[in-house]
């Protein structure tokens, strides 16, 4: 059957500055990794779950949580390397978008796995968007009031 990915555009709309090499050689790694990039985690999901949801699509190799670079701790996002190509396309395919831990999150091939990628790039430590967010962060709001817990039992 013919991939669902040959089509360049639809790979990743995300191009890595960090990345060693030529355009050719990002595209040509995108088209032939096992390696996803995972987006949108709630920093409180753990490596058990991401591994609980992604080994549905095959047999994982590693996943490498990413963390804040200045506490060491998951910052929302991680590396899922599976075995099989196939594997890795079906997650891209049928993982994408469904809901972990209260949140969408954003399955992405990614060129490969280095280390030193785990750790957030932006200035606090964390993921650069985090930085440019201007929408509300639940996983934030429920740290400020205490969580749901409080919610329901106040009303
Ligand atoms: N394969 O989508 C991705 C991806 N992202 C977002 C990060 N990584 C990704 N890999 C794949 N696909 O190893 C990888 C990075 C690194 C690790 C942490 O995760 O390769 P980071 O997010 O902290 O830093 O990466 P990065 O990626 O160097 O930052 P970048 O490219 O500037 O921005 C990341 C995202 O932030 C952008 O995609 C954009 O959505 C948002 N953003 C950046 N600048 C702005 C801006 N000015 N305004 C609004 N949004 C912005």
């Amino acid at each position: 059957m013919a991939s669902l990915f040959k089509d360049l555009s639809k790979l990743s709309a995300y191009r890595d500055r960090r990345f060693p090499g030529t355009q050719e050689e990002y595209d040509h790694a995108l088209q032939t990794s096992t390696t996803l990039y995972i987006g949108n985690l709630s920093f409180y999901t753990t490596e058990e779950q991401v591994y609980e949801l992604f080994s549905r699509a095959g047999e994982i190799k590693k996943i490498i949580m990413g963390l804040d670079k200045n506490t060491k701790t998951p910052c929302g996002f991680c590396f899922v390397l599976y075995y099989s190509r196939d594997d890795a396309e079906d997650a891209v395919k049928y993982i994408s978008g469904t809901i972990l831990d209260d949140r969408p999150i954003r399955v992405d091939f990614d060129w490969g796995f280095e280390e030193g990628r785990q750790w957030g790039r932006g200035r606090s430590g964390g993921q650069v968007r985090d930085e440019y967010r201007t929408d509300y962060d639940p996983d934030i709001l429920l740290r400020c009031i205490g969580g749901y817990g409080k919610l329901v039992q106040k009303e």
